[in-house]
């Protein structure tokens, strides 16, 4: 229920928490948020007015009113920057629907109105009544006797997913039927026979010792009068699975075995209501999957299978034993903010090959032309009950076009299915993930591409931001890095998919987050993240290396992996104009600099540096104390930045004043009077320029040593990891684009496009992941589908199309319009921001450039309009000086500058490369 675009400002895109029409929130304040559209030049918003109706249960699912009096009402505000407001009605209560409605009136007096809604949770563990449940374990401890296929799995010690379910009878079907469920483990909740939600991987990965994370799934359809089945599978996934690279599996990091905790709640029409929860009445048998683990893979043995066992009129006899109660311990559940894992896509298979007999019986390879996170669904037909396929899942090929597995380390990443007596079946794993293009299927005697389908899994985030250009290179580019993201947004953001780690790693995320937040709106899955980075958190104030904390894994953050506990909130802050991004983490912020502080009084940064990855797989060393210090004041500064925001002065000044003295430090050490660098490498450079620690009178000598440096690598890039994503955007504001677009478009090793002539679908972990020379790199660590060195996808946006934000600016209030053409012919990019729709396009042909933009209302941007004549720069057909809405505020070499008010321009300039002789 949005607005749609009318002749006038209005609002739409209505979010609660960042989310669409959420179920589940428990936050006592949720943000409500909109966005704005105008066909009109010029418009803005002058005031708002938000109310808020509790909806009755009965009310229709589209009630389009609320009932009786708003429970909030903020009356008309008087704000031109507000596009959220925080709820501050009556106290919100449990399980309740809210129906909710922005007015808001253009500074011409009209009004337009949208409306929305959320639904409240079970507000905190008060509520909550049902138990953890769990299958009495004496039957369970490893699966049979491994048979072929599973030779390597049944060392490994793995258990079979449970079944659980309980009858209930309710005299009418409920007006509204709500399941709110959590497991530690991984659950599929059922009803009838039908799945309860299509949420994946459920609940996802949290620190299950601090936070647990519950769903609540819209089952209304699903309940009818009379005799009813709740039921559930249970898997060990995060909680009692592998997990990260630790060798150990059951109760390594968390527990033994998996547990439910579900409450079913009916509303009937006549105000009654029933709850059905977990507890020891439930009835519970394992499952036919024989083993379910992220890592290893799943099995399904069919001849197991029991239909009908999650419907009404079924004897849970033979097998089926009481659930055992594990507790009533409901203090660390929490709902979800983030939005869920969902099968998001499906990949019809491109190719399919025959590759012969072996082990097992006939042997297909399977290409579905990406390298993504998912698994396959196969359908097999005619298969005699025992028959068993196998399909083990792989990024690349060796070169006798087999499926290379050698670079999952120890994630078998292999699925079996065992035939039961059906004529068809359609395999799909539940439980598990793997990071594959390629899938090995042994056992079917053929298999039709038509057979077998990709599921892609991933947080089903809403993608904001699209970019295309005129080099089919770079657009394939942008299209790897898309997945890169979607393939490592699975419940935490993980450095890779496919082999046994698949780890919040902090610095790939902090490096990547300014391209993911353009890609998608990600402010509730890193709202999510953020609880873990802080609950990770030492008393000391140390950030970690990876969260959820992990055993195994050196705790205490390295320079530029901790440092993202800064950051992360910084970067959310400003992307979607959040302040709670800052509220929530500022306390840890200033935790963690004062911790670095505190072991490093004399402000270079050189004991309890953790781990120090320095930059991260950089063909070229950077002295790691000047890493280390970058980081140390970029965290610091910004500490001051976000409390400055925050009012909280005090905090301002004292960490201001620090950050102060480690940048003269810096200098001290690390820059020599005439702008050199310690170390002399491009990182060395892009760190001390970025984070404004080169003093300003040598700042044009470190931009030009940074420069020879690109070019002499042919122009060609030698960071790592938190090199890389400063490299372009630096270049750029040096007033060095060409040298960014060299970068960009270099097709020799490294370079961004090397990998993808070589294959890749997705950004590689390495530069040097495969080269013509050498092959693949050491199969120890060697990922094709890490997101971090594509995080050039922001200057994609930012530089190649022009698409960015003012340095001030949050939540895209003030639009920095600034296209970098190099040699291209044509660019554009499309932003859904916080307020608005946000565009960018260009074209040169002819000797002439033209350069479309579109500014949502509200919002102003500074255009850099490229030509080589900014005196013959026209908009909409119109000398640029008596342009409605565009004023001229300077040239710069290449370039005439405008402000513009909101709406859509259209300039025509003289191309500024007809200019050059
Ligand atoms: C690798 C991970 C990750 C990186 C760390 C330091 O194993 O893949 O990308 O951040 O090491």
């Amino acid at each position: 229920m949005t607005g749609h675009p009318t002749a006038t400002l209005a609002p739409h895109g209505l979010r609660c928490e960042h989310l669409a029409e959420p179920l589940g929130i428990d936050e006592p304040a949720p943000l409500l948020s909109w966005r704005l559209s105008s066909p009109r030049r010029g418009d803005a918003p002058a005031r708002h007015r938000v109310r808020v109706w509790a909806v009755p249960a009965d009310a229709p699912a589209d009630a389009s009113t609320g009932a009786g009096e708003p429970v909030w009402d903020t009356g008309e505000v008087s704000d031109a920057a507000a596009v959220s407001v925080r709820y501050a009605g009556a106290p919100l209560r449990p399980r309740t629907r809210y129906r909710w409605e922005v007015a808001v009136t253009a500074v011409d007096g009209a009004t337009a109105v949208a409306g929305s809604r959320f639904e409240t949770g079970l507000l905190g563990p008060p509520a909550w009544r049902a138990s953890w449940i769990t299958h009495d374990t004496g039957d369970l401890d490893v699966v049979d006797a491994p048979e072929e296929g599973e030779l390597a799995l049944a060392d490994h010690g793995l258990q079979p997913a449970v079944r659980l379910r309980r009858t209930f009878t309710t005299s009418a079907a409920p007006v509204r039927a709500r399941l709110y469920v959590t497991a530690r483990g991984l659950y599929e909740m059922r009803l009838n026979g039908r799945r309860a939600g299509d949420a994946e991987l459920a609940p996802g990965w949290t620190d299950y010792r601090d936070r647990i994370d519950y769903q609540v799934h819209d089952v209304t359809a699903l309940v009818g009068a009379g005799e009813n089945v709740l039921a559930a599978t249970l898997a060990d996934g995060w909680w009692s699975g592998y997990a990260g690279f630790d060798p150990r599996r059951s109760g390594a990091h968390y527990g033994a075995f998996p547990q439910l905790l579900a409450e079913l709640h009916l509303d009937h029409a006549d105000g009654g209501h029933e709850v059905i929860a977990t507890d020891g009445t439930w009835r519970t048998r394992r499952s036919p999957v024989r083993y379910a683990d992220l890592l290893k893979g799943e099995c399904h043995d069919l001849r197991r299978d029991t239909t009908g066992w999650d419907r009404p009129a079924f004897a849970a006899a033979d097998g089926w034993r009481p659930a055992q109660v594990t507790g009533t311990d409901h203090g660390l559940l929490t709902a979800s903010v983030a939005p869920p894992v969902r099968a998001v896509e499906e990949l019809p298979a491109r190719t399919v090959t025959r590759l012969g007999t072996g082990t097992g019986g006939d042997r297909h390879l399977v290409d579905f032309g990406q390298n993504f996170a998912g698994r396959v669904r196969l359908t097999a037909r005619g298969l005699t009950p025992g028959t068993r396929v196998v399909i083990r899942h792989g990024e690349a090929l060796n070169d006798d076009g087999t499926l290379y597995t050698d670079n999952l380390r120890t994630a078998d990443a292999t699925d079996v299915l065992i035939a039961g007596d059906g004529p068809e079946v359609v395999f799909e794993p539940r439980f598990t993930y793997h990071g594959f293009r390629y899938a090995e299927v042994t056992g079917l005697p053929a298999l039709d591409a038509a057979d077998i389908t990709g599921v892609v899994l991933h947080n089903d985030i809403p993608w904001t931001g699209d970019f295309a250009c005129s080099d089919p290179d770079v657009e394939r580019l942008y299209q790897a890095i898309r997945w890169g993201q979607r393939s490592n947004f699975v419940s935490v953001p993980t450095d890779c998919p496919q082999r046994d780690e698949r780890l919040g790693w902090l610095a790939d995320a902090q490096v990547f987050l300014p391209t993911a937040c353009l890609n998608a709106d990600v402010a509730a899955f890193f709202a999510g993240w953020l609880r873990e980075v802080r609950g990770a958190q030492s008393p000391g104030g140390a950030f970690t290396n990876v969260a959820p904390r992990m055993t195994g894994v050196a705790d205490e953050g390295a320079p530029g992996w901790g440092d993202a506990g800064v950051l992360v909130p910084w970067h959310l802050y400003r992307a979607y104009g959040d302040e709670r991004f800052l509220e929530r983490n500022l306390d840890a912020m200033c935790a963690w600099v004062d911790h670095v502080h505190r072991h490093n009084p004399d402000l270079v940064w050189r004991h309890r540096v953790g781990p120090h990855f320095a930059d991260w797989l950089a063909p070229e060393p950077t002295p790691r104390e000047l890493v280390a210090t970058a980081y140390f004041a970029r965290s610091t500064d910004l500490t001051a930045r976000a409390a400055e925001v925050l009012g909280r002065q005090d905090a301002a000044r004292r960490y201001g004043t620090l950050a102060g003295h480690i940048r003269k430090t810096f200098a001290e050490r690390f820059v020599t009077p005439g702008g050199r660098v310690a170390g002399d490498t491009q990182t060395a450079y892009l760190l001390a320029l970025a984070f404004g620690l080169v003093p300003d009178d040598v700042v044009p000598h470190a931009a030009g040593r940074l420069a020879e440096l690109v070019e002499a690598a042919g122009p060609g890039i030698t960071t790592g990891f938190l090199g890389v994503g400063l490299a372009a955007p630096v270049l750029d504001d040096c007033g060095r684009p060409d040298l960014a677009h060299a970068l960009l478009r270099r097709t020799g090793p490294p370079s961004w496009l090397y990998p993808l002539r070589h294959g890749a679908t997705t950004i590689w972990e390495r530069w040097d992941g495969y080269t013509e020379e050498r092959g693949f790199q050491a199969a120890a660590m060697n990922s094709f589908n890490h997101y971090a060195l594509g995080s050039i996808g922001e200057w994609l946006y930012q530089g190649v199309a022009g698409l960015g934000q003012a340095p001030g600016s949050t939540g895209y209030r003030e639009l920095l319009i600034r296209p970098r053409p190099g040699a291209l012919t044509w660019a554009r990019a499309a932003y859904e921001s916080v307020r608005g729709t946000v565009r960018t396009g260009w074209t040169r042909a002819d000797g002439e450039l033209r350069l479309e933009v579109s500014v949502p209302p509200g919002a102003t941007a500074i255009v850099h309009v490229p030509t080589g004549d900014p005196g013959g720069v026209h908009e909409s057909g119109v000398p640029v000086a008596g342009a409605d809405g565009v004023q001229i505020i300077g040239t710069e070499p290449g370039a005439l500058l405008c402000r513009v008010a909101s709406g859509d321009y259209r300039f025509t300039a003289e191309d500024p490369s007809a200019a050059v002789p």
